[in-house]
């Protein structure tokens, strides 16, 4: 799941705000108040939304309650090809993330760090991903202290970790998107325990990111493959069992898709999906509740290059909207509102900044999602959605 901006980097630049819509306003509106509320947000950053001032290759980054106070924390994976300390970024209320805690004791070439209960004890625990090094388990005492718990696979050239209950069994399952080999799945035991393992794709697959989502309505989870490489991307249908044989491909046949992202963005009850892709546009793709493609909708810059997405309902109409990261080109969301209403694009952090990964979520209690990015070579941070100012304030110096 963004973006960036050196760490001396002036605070005006970082106002590059998004500006989301309207909606808020109505239920004030039915109780018949005259209060003035604000109908634009912003994403805003600063120097006090800051993820800790490292510049490491963060490859991802995920928002949860991992010390049980109520707030979200975030943990980033660093390193990707060069090994680097993961850590855990604790929330101390309003999103100002000033405790920071590492993640084991190990360097390694991270690319993920998922959060998920993996023992179903209620609190929220972590799998490693690492590329060709071991992938391991991390168990939350509750308090968002971790400690190293085993671990899942061999090493390989992994991309990706996505935690879905894939055989149905009521405890999620890690899916681990593999570049140029295999795909795996570790169908978790229970207790974050990892030994039966099962593979999707082609053993040349290029896949670097999945979504799982019923795409067929049949009640098992199905898979959205991103496929790199000049390979075409697919879906792929589950027997709820973990195990994916059936492939409906979408697409060109030689899209470059780096991130997906599925939800029931119509509200037609058939799952969709947006692919995030280098050198050419994003596509919305809405389902035909058969794993097939209805109809596909472009978006974005014609030479974009996204590396992450999320979909959230960032302005609160109720519809949800995407938020794109992208390297080396602004970050942005895309409102969406009514079908026929063209998608509304606000582009926020800095043009420069390469965003790998991002999460969406309300740091900061506002009841609204917020936006935690992952910068390759960049300060990892949050864009808060604020209320619009009618002037931008300006930002405090750090004391
Ligand atoms: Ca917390
Ligand atoms: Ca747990
Ligand atoms: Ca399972
Ligand atoms: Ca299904």
């Amino acid at each position: 799941m963004t973006r960036r901006a050196r760490r001396t980097r002036a605070c005006a630049a970082l106002g590059a705000a998004l500006i989301v819509g309207a909606a808020a306003l109505e239920a004030d509106a039915a109780l018949g108040e005259r209060r003035e509320v604000p109908a634009e947000r912003v994403l805003r950053s600063g120097s006090r939304n800051l993820l800790g001032t490292g510049e490491e290759r963060s490859a991802s980054v995920r928002l949860g309650d991992v010390d049980g106070d109520g707030d979200l924390d975030a943990v980033v994976a660093n390193g990707r090809h060069w090994p680097a300390q993961n850590l855990v970024h604790l929330n101390q209320g309003g999103g100002r993330f000033n405790v920071i805690r590492p993640l084991g004791v190990d360097r390694a070439t991270s690319y993920a760090t998922e959060l998920v209960d993996l023992d179903g004890d209620g609190d929220l625990d972590i799998a490693v991903g690492n590329d060709v090094a071991p992938n391991l388990v991390f168990l939350n005492d509750g308090e968002g202290r971790f400690e190293r718990a085993g671990g899942f696979g061999s090493p390989t050239s992994l991309r990706s970790v996505t935690a879905a209950d894939v055989d149905g069994d009521g405890d999620p399952d890690l899916i681990l998107c593999v570049r140029k080999r295999l795909n795996e799945i570790h169908l978790n035991d229970g207790s974050g325990g990892f030994t039966e393992q099962r593979t999707f794709g082609r053993p040349g697959d290029s896949t670097i990111d999945v979504a799982a989502a019923d795409l067929d309505g049949d009640g098992d989870l199905d898979l959205v493959l991103a496929n790199r490489d000049g390979q075409a991307n697919a879906v792929l249908l589950g027997d709820g069992k973990g195990s994916f044989d059936e492939r409906l491909e979408y697409g060109s046949g030689s899209d470059e898709t780096r991130a997906v992202a599925a939800a029931d963005l119509d509200g037609d009850g058939h799952v969709d999906w947006v692919a995030g892709n280098i050198g050419q546009r994003d596509v919305l793709y809405f389902g035909d509740g058969k794993g097939g493609v209805r109809e596909a909708v472009s978006f974005g810059p014609e030479d974009g290059r996204t590396y992450a997405l999320a979909l959230a309902d960032l302005d609160r109409d109720g519809v949800l909207d995407v938020v794109a990261g992208r390297a080396g080109q602004p970050d942005a969301a895309y409102l969406r509102g009514a079908p026929s209403e063209p998608l509304r694009e606000r582009v926020f952090g800095e043009p420069e900044d390469v965003t790998y990964g991002l999460d969406v979520g309300d740091v900061n209690g506002d009841g609204f999602p917020d936006v935690a990015v992952a910068v390759s070579d960049g300060p990892n941070r949050i864009y808060l959605n604020l209320p619009q100012r009618p002037e931008p304030r300006r930002e405090r110096r750090p004391r």
